[in-house]
């Protein structure tokens, strides 16, 4: 993968609470090309070891919880700066602290349950796109 791509996931909440589509069209509209795509579902054993860099924090089982209770769409974006510009679009961990436009601002119930995830690296931006999608799965 290279540097001018992210990796998010539409969290259970959103999906649950039927935003799918008004989250989509807050990333194509910030010029973000998707190319990868997946409806799917975390396994308790993904979500822990997705979040594994967490398992230390007191959150870390109320998080594997949420993020393995329901269906999330997975993606690999494409634009220029793609780690730091989804981050600015997505706005802060809690919403209540999140700018006025971002995605969690407008779609996120709390701290916990906010909506989306954003890669915090170029280099987690590749490993978690690679814990998702095959090669033959990114266009
Ligand atoms: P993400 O990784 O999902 O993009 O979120 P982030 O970087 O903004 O926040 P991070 O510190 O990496 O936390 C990962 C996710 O854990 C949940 N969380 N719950 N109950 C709490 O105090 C708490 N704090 C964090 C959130 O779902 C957060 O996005
Ligand atoms: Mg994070």
């Amino acid at each position: 993968m290279t540097t001018n791509r992210t990796f998010t996931m539409i969290k259970p909440d959103a999906v649950e609470n039927g935003h799918i589509g008004g989250i989509l069209e807050k990333i194509t509209s910030a010029g973000f090309k998707i190319v990868a795509m997946k409806y799917t579902q975390l396994s308790t054993r993904d979500a822990q070891e997705f979040y594994a860099v967490h398992n230390e924090r007191p959150f870390y089982g109320e998080l594997v919880e949420f993020m393995s209770r329901g269906p999330i769409v997975a993606a690999i974006l494409e634009k220029d700066n793609a780690v730091d510009d989804f981050r600015a679009l997505i706005g802060a961990t809690n919403p209540a602290e999140a700018a006025e436009g971002t995605i969690r601002k407008l779609f996120a119930s709390n701290i916990a349950e906010n909506a989306v995830h954003g890669s915090d690296s170029d280099e987690n931006a590749a490993i978690e796109g690679a814990f998702h999608f095959s090669g033959r799965e990114i266009y």
